[in-house]
């Protein structure tokens, strides 16, 4: 099949120069340069991107043009490039420089940095990698921390990490992620497949065949506005669609949520208030009707199922517990209604009904089980693998949805050695402990050497780690429990932290690094997400500021120190990876898609295939359940699991079950000390901590230049709070200033402080005051279940108190102390 390309035209002259490089730059370039500037395309997370660039000055960003939905945060991309907390030139903290692995660990994050040349830093980072090589092994270095570097399959920093650090040596990897940890353990034993990053439905299909989408803990409209790849944002058009089928009564939607939804606002879906933590006896109390009132597909469940009776025995109260699960025994738990429940079956039993899941039901304690359950309903229902119906954990992701071309997307620098080659330390021996741990339990390692968990039907032996390199990701800012954490960092003799922005992981750290901006290189990407739209150019805009390199130099400079740095490079420059990056996808599209050369197509910009075909998740498997089987144990849909059951866990068995959270609003445990509960949603403004210190885009949210905190008028009212107030949150783990938002969308009992909110403690004192409004100074630090040992972030508690006098001034902007030693 040969798909007919389209090319995207404009932008031609900014293109050219890049590709041709200072030395061939014609006359005809260089003055359009000067005079009015020259306007350059770029992608990044934020979609695509024209950046004016003037006297080697980036004046003006506004979205690509064909863009059909820009985000508004493209207005905070400028405040990122030029800010006050960009690092400048290589820095090591003060009392480190002078003691190293015998300097007061208990003084990071007091500020204080000495400014040395880049020589002297990747000196240093050989030495302590030597160091820890050789003194503790590959047990004794942590690596493995990864995050939403920025965009540009070369440029990707993580796999410049791992592929310079990797040559020195061996070190402690992690396994999962902080976005779909229960997730994606749970789903492969019950229907296969991660799903949360898998193709899903597409849109189309779904607007055209279901009768009810149920959205459940999702928000994809806020969600959608950036991609892990160049966003399209194609995929918010279908929303325009939902509203519009809404409206004329062809379709009904209905989100099931403590908070309505930016989504829910725009569609006008129904309301479908739960209280927090609590999905899973709401669900159990609908599957308990769909069975008692008949109306279950009893034929999918027989032909599709195993392990339905056993799961039965529970909600029937025949089994276990003893408790019928009932629609009266849910609705005291999860505040909904006996007959709404009971309704809420009947609605989704009525018609074909498409079930969507965001990720945030399962960034809490016992995450797996909403998921499970998730599934059965699905599975009870009976439409899993029609169009229109079944369930989905994934449409809120990257252009999920959106149907896919087919083509072969550009692959990223490689994050391995090359063939046949190995580390300099080529030490393999762990002394015992995990090589891989996971990922949300890192501060545990720290706090634990030596000590064991259980992980997914395995143990972990925690390595006793003394030394940590963090690039392309904020652990200060992604991880729960600041305190606990900065207690756990005491552990570590070394930190080096690679990133172009003085965060706050940078401010723990004893050598930081500048890296550039993706807006400072040369780049490549895939154009859509999983859309695989097309392929994009990444202009570079501006030289690299200050004293800052690309990732790529920094560990070329690194491996030269022992010698590696050919290896480590193949004797390659940017330009010439980018080129053959983009002739391997060209090649491996031959004679399906047609793309240009590369010099057309670094010229034009954006190389489009054609749309893809409609498609509908898990068709095959209902078709033909023994050809097309599912990847769990019985190529069946798991209802009850032995898998699972045989590891044995107290939170996480043969079934999904109601279990109670350490913490729980609306009268759960701890409710009577601290009555709210806290979510750490996605920020609307933000991509986590990416884009936080961009000035005056922050005041376009901010609330006495504090983070917004959003209550309902019920929550506000009892505590004498009103609208922009400044507010102290706090609970037995921390306390924080955020500035009140008082707005009716929030359930009582329910506040939100959108995670990424850079920390900026008084001090650097255990249980110091954060001054602006990082949620994960609140946030619980413990496992979802022994089986993912995921984030809990959304399991957490809060008090809410009016800040009476004068508040101290924000800390965690504008970069380091600079002191001399
Ligand atoms: N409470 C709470 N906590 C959460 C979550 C939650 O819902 N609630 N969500 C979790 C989730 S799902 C995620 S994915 C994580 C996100 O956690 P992270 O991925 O750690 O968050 P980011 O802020 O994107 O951090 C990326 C960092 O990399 C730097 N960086 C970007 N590009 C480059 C580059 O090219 N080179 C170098 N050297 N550095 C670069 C950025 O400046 C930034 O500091 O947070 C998790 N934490
Ligand atoms: N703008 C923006 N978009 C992003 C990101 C970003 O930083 N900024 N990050 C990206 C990344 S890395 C990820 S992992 C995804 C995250 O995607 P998600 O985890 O799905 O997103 P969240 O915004 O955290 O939460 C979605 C919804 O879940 C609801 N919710 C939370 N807890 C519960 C509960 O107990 N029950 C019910 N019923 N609902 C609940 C919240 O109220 C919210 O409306 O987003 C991606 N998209
Ligand atoms: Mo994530």
């Amino acid at each position: 099949m040969t798909t007919r390309r389209t090319v995207l035209k404009g932008l031609a002259a900014s293109a050219a120069s890049s590709l041709l490089g200072p030395s061939l730059l014609t006359k005809s370039a260089e003055a359009a340069t000067s005079s009015a500037g020259t306007w350059r395309l770029t992608g990044s997370h934020w979609g695509a991107i024209e950046a004016l660039v003037k006297g080697g000055k980036v004046a003006e960003i506004k979205p690509y043009e064909n863009d059909p939905n820009p985000t508004d945060m493209v207005k905070g991309i400028k405040g990122v490039i030029y800010n006050p907390s960009r690092i400048k030139y290589p820095m090591a903290r003060a009392d480190w420089l002078d003691n190293r692995e015998n300097a007061d660990r208990t003084t990071r994050g007091d500020n204080r940095y000495v400014r040395i040349t880049w020589d002297e830093a990747l000196d240093l980072f050989y030495e302590e990698l030597e160091r820890i090589q050789n003194t503790y092994g590959p047990s004794g270095l942590f690596a493995g921390a990864t995050g939403w570097r920025q965009t540009g399959m070369f440029h990707t920093c993580i796999n410049h990490m791992n592929r310079g650090v990797g040559m020195h040596g061996n070190y402690v990897r992690k396994v999962g992620d902080y976005s779909t940890g229960a997730g994606q353990t749970i789903l492969p034993y019950v229907i296969g497949n991660t799903e949360v990053y898998s193709q899903g439905t597409s849109w189309p299909v779904i607007l055209e065949n279901a009768d009810t989408i149920v959205m459940w803990a999702t928000d994809p409209m806020k969600n959608l506005q950036v991609g892990w790849t160049c966003e399209t944002h194609e995929s918010l058009e279908y929303f325009d669609e939902m509203r519009d089928k809404i409206a004329a009564g062809e379709l009904r939607v209905i989100s099931v949520d403590p908070v309505r939804t930016k989504t829910n606002k725009h569609v006008g879906a129904e309301q479908f208030y739960v209280n927090p933590q609590t999905d899973v006896a709401f669900m159990l109390a609908i599957a308990h009707t769909l069975y008692n009132e008949g109306l279950h597909d009893e034929e999918f469940l027989n032909i599709y199922t195993l392990g339905f009776e056993r799961f039965l025995a529970y909600v029937q109260g025949e089994a276990e517990d003893g408790v019928e699960k009932t629609p009266e025994w849910a609705a005291p738990i999860c505040g909904v209604d006996a007959d709404k429940i009971r309704d809420f079956a009947r609605i989704m039993a009525g018609g074909r009904t498409q079930l969507l899941f965001g990720w945030s039901v399962q960034r809490q304690q016992h995450g797996e089980q909403p998921y499970w359950m998730g599934t059965i309903i699905a599975a009870m229902l009976g439409q899993i693998g029609l169009p229109g119906g079944g369930v989905s954990y994934s449409h809120h992701y990257s252009g999920i949805g959106v149907p896919q071309t087919g083509a072969s997307m550009p692959g990223a620098f490689p994050l391995n050695l090359d063939l046949g080659k190995v580390p300099e330390h080529d030490n393999t021996n762990f002394n015992g402990a995990s090589a891989v741990i996971p990922v949300a339990r890192w501060v545990d390692m720290l706090l634990n050497p030596g000590g064991k968990i259980q992980h997914n039907g395995h143990e972990i032996t925690f390595p006793d780690v003394r030394m940590a390199v963090y690039t392309g990701c904020n652990p200060w800012h992604h991880h729960q429990d600041r305190n606990k954490m900065r207690k756990a960092f005491q552990q570590l003799e070394t930190v080096i932290a690679i990133d172009y922005a003085w965060t706050a992981t940078c401010r723990h750290a004893d050598l930081v690094l500048p890296a550039c901006t993706q807006f400072e290189r040369n780049d490549l990407d895939t154009f859509g997400g999983y859309s695989n739209t097309g392929v994009i150019a990444m202009h570079k805009l501006i030289d690299p500021l200050y004293h800052s390199k690309t990732d790529f130099e920094i560990f070329a400079g690194l491996t030269k120190r022992f010698g590696r740095s050919e290896e480590y490079t193949r004797g390659m420059t940017e330009m010439e990876w980018v080129k053959q990056t983009y002739e391997t996808t060209r090649s491996a599209n031959e004679g399906r898609f047609d793309m240009p050369s590369f010099e057309e197509f670094w010229e034009q910009g954006i190389v489009k295939f054609d749309r893809g075909e409609n498609w509908t998740r898990h068709a095959d498997f209902r078709e033909d359940p023994e050809i097309n089987a599912l990847g769990t144990p019985s190529g069946f849909i798991e209802i009850s699991s032995r898998t699972i059951e045989k590891f044995g866990y107290d939170d996480c068995g043969a079934h999904p079950k109601w279990m109670e959270k350490v913490e729980r609003s609306h009268g759960g445990p701890m409710s009577d000390k601290y009555p709210i509960w806290l979510q750490s949603c996605h920020p609307d403004q933000r991509l986590h901590s990416q884009m936080c210190e961009s000035d005056e885009y922050r005041a376009t949210y901010a609330v006495q230049g504090r983070e917004p905190i959003y209550m309902s008028p019920e929550d506000a009212a009892a505590r004498g709070i009103e609208d922009g107030d400044i507010v102290r949150v706090f609970n037995d783990r921390g306390q924080l200033l955020a500035g009140a938002r008082v707005t009716d969308d929030y359930a009582p009992g329910v506040v939100r402080i959108h995670e990424g909110a850079w920390y900026g403690p008084v001090d650097a004192s255990i249980g110091a005051l954060d001054t602006y409004g990082d949620p994960n100074t609140l946030t619980i630090d413990v496992g979802a279940s022994k089986l993912s040992q995921a984030t809990s972030a959304n399991t957490c508690l809060v008090e809410i108190e009016k800040f009476e006098g004068d508040a101290p001034p924000v800390t965690s902007f504008g970069g380091p102390t600079e002191v001399s030693l």
